[in-house]
């Protein structure tokens, strides 16, 4: 008995410290603890829900947000189990919540199948929250434990209530520390996206989210998709062409590693390939991509050629003419995966390379076989890809070669003095007269203007050889110093910072998405790497006796309205467009370095980012006009 209680001691004081650890730098374990790493803390219980239910003992999942926006994750599963855990002395519930990476320590037999980067589950949960509360049933019973201040057990498990004999699962509520996070307030639509693509990811498993914050919100949205991963390609293609109907949907399983892929091509000219292991993207492939990727080309090319679509002088297709408006969705559930690279977003493990070569290219190779028509769309396909490729080919040698040399060219850039990327910035403007605003205005040791005189291309809707056609294109090519397609290279590029200077209307907002439309299609890395910036012209300039400030919308207004002693009558003047600011009132208010505001744009989702821009880009006018009007992502403080 004394033995025993010293072991409880020993153990506690150790459990104390780890939570402890993970207090004092949370964001070894979660990463950040902005808006973001308060997200994850809902992704680390939902994680645990999913490992159950890849167990194959869970059907529903149930998520709330709860008024006091604290979280509940509710599952079907067998309920962690209540018995003493032979290690720690403590109950297994107990010990899952309070001993550090207790999943991978005790779980054994890689009982973890999901999880997040830092998939070190719900010890850190509860090391970061005000209090956590648990709810297993059981046999019959409800048994509870609650967590207080960072993972102190305040009441040890005990039995509650009685329950049906049949009815088994978790609940676990849990409200994160106001002292650990920037932020208390979660995002519904944050949640809801990631609770989607769960479900896509996990076929026959029902994920609910609940708002109760939202009076409206009685019952919640269900995600269940008895298609999986097919769901998800027709769910991303729902606005696009298709040119073939079926989705092709694979699959198969090697040494506990199951592998499936789905995809379909539509008419656009982009790529949609979007590859997860145990349900996180690997937003920078790997081998489980590169087999399928592999497979793709060489069952393409043996079948143009067998059929006689390649004639034998005809040159291959290549991996980009074969990925021409494909939709494809690979998803990989392994027991033991390396993930690789800085950001951890790529699968090391090479065998996933051979299993995912030879499902995808037998069953792909047998529905070519025995859909003909389709596979001649297909092909034809890829090979109108290919032939564009070529054309572009040409279009870029013959812009290489004059384009630098005209004074056309240099007749539009103003570029800065200095040849150092790191330091300098391009600024990309609308119009003339705002072009040569701020010419007079810039730095012009750092700063380069390039005035926008006509539209540029809608590239959502033209091949790469048809963009270099259009001549603003050109010049911003010209301008960036990468190339363009197959040539691209970011470490050309000639600018530190791409910013967009474009007035806060309609007619500003369109060549805005324009330029990102471009700039998502045809130079993704620069987007990726963070080089590209929006202006963010104020809205209003109000004077209050010798100071002036500029503001950028109408909360901002208020916000510094209010500060004010409301007995001086103020001066608030709404600004002039781009066009009509003088060059000393454009620099003090967007281009100063000290001054302007800047809004870095990312592309962090990139299935969302794909929508809108299919949204704003597509055919149809009237979701196009819809959205302008209501998006604020991309045309924040737009004035309709
Ligand atoms: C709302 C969040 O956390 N669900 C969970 C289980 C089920 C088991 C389990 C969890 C076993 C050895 C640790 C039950 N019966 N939802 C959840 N459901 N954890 S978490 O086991 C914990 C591990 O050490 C479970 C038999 N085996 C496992």
């Amino acid at each position: 008995m004394e033995n025993n209680n010293e072991h409880y001691d020993a153990s506690d004081i150790q459990v104390l410290e780890g939570l402890e650890a993970v207090r004092k730098r949370p964001g070894m374990y979660i990463g950040t603890t902005d808006v973001k790493g308060l997200h994850h803390l809902v992704w680390e219980i939902v994680d645990n829900a999913i490992d159950e239910s890849l167990a194959g003992y869970c059907k529903n999942i149930e998520v709330v947000i709860n008024k006091d926006n604290s979280i509940t994750v509710k599952d079907d599963g067998r309920g962690i189990p209540t018995a003493v855990h032979p290690k720690t002395g403590l109950s297994t519930v107990e010990t899952v919540y309070t001993v550090l990476h207790a999943g991978g320590k005790f779980g054994g037999g890689g009982y973890k199948v999901s999880g997040g980067l830092h998939g070190v589950g719900a010890s850190v949960v509860n090391a970061l929250s005000k209090w956590v509360e648990v709810k297993v049933y059981k046999n019959g019973e409800v048994n509870f434990i609650r967590f207080e201040n960072g993972g102190h057990t305040v009441e040890p498990l005990h039995v509650i209530d009685k329950c049906d004999e049949k009815r088994t699962g978790t609940v676990v509520t849990f409200k994160p520390d106001p002292e650990i996070f920037d932020t208390d307030v979660y995002d519904y639509n944050t949640l809801m996206v990631r609770i989607r693509e769960l479900a896509f990811l996990n076929r026959g498993l029902s994920i609910t989210i609940r708002d109760d914050r939202d009076e409206e919100d009685t019952t919640g949205e269900t995600f269940l998709y008895e298609g999986g991963i097919s769901e998800y390609v027709k769910f991303i293609n729902q606005e696009k062409t298709p040119i073939h109907e079926d989705i092709i949907h694979l699959e198969g399983e090697e040494d506990g590693v199951q592998f499936e892929v789905a995809m379909q091509y539509n008419t656009s000219y982009n790529e949609n390939i979007y590859s997860f292991v145990n349900n996180i993207n690997t937003h920078d492939g790997g081998t489980h991509e590169e087999g399928v990727r592999r497979a793709l080309t060489r069952v393409i090319n043996n079948y143009a050629r067998k059929t006689g679509m390649l004639k034998d002088k005809d040159e291959s297709l290549t991996g980009d003419d074969v990925k021409e408006g494909l939709t494809m969705i690979i998803s990989c559930k392994h027991p033991n995966p390396q993930f690789e690279g800085q950001t951890k977003g790529r699968l090391g493990n090479s065998e996933v390379r051979k299993l995912a070569d030879s499902v995808f290219s037998q069953g792909f190779e047998r529905f070519l076989m025995e859909n003909p028509e389709d596979a001649k769309l297909i092909v034809n396909k890829a090979m109108l890809a290919c032939r564009a490729r070529n054309a572009a080919r040409k279009a870029r040698e013959i812009t290489r070669k004059s384009e630098m040399a005209t004074t056309n060219f240099f007749g539009k850039l103003s570029d800065c003095k200095s040849k150092d990327p790191k330091v300098s910035e391009i600024f990309i403007v609308e119009g003339d007269s705002a072009g040569g605003s701020a010419k007079k205005g810039r730095d012009s040791m750092t700063q380069a203007i390039l005035p926008l005189r006509g539209k540029i291309l809608n590239v959502e809707k033209a091949r790469l050889d048809r963009a270099l056609s259009n001549e603003e294109i050109r010049t911003i090519i010209t301008a960036f110093g990468t190339g363009i397609g197959e040539e691209f290279d970011l470490s050309k590029l000639r600018y530190d910072k791409i910013i967009i200077m474009t007035d806060a209307d309609v007619d500003g907002s369109h060549i805005r998405v324009l330029l990102l439309t471009l700039f998502y299609r045809f130079f993704k890395p620069i987007v990726e790497a963070g080089h590209v910036y929006a202006a963010q012209p104020p809205l209003y300039c109000i004077k209050h006796g010798k100071t002036i400030k500029y503001v950028l919308n109408d909360d901002d207004r208020d916000k510094y309205l209010a500060t004010l002693n409301p007995n001086t009558k103020v001066d608030i003047a709404r600004m002039k467009g781009l066009g009509e600011m003088d060059a000393e009132e454009l620099n003090e208010t967007t281009m100063d370095i000290n001054k302007r505001v800047l809004r870095k744009i990312t592309v962090d989702d990139c299935v969302a980012a794909d929508a809108i821009f299919e949204k704003l880009m597509g055919d149809e006018v009237e979701p196009r006009r819809k959205f302008i009007e209501e998006n604020a992502v991309y045309v924040q403080n737009l004035d309709v």
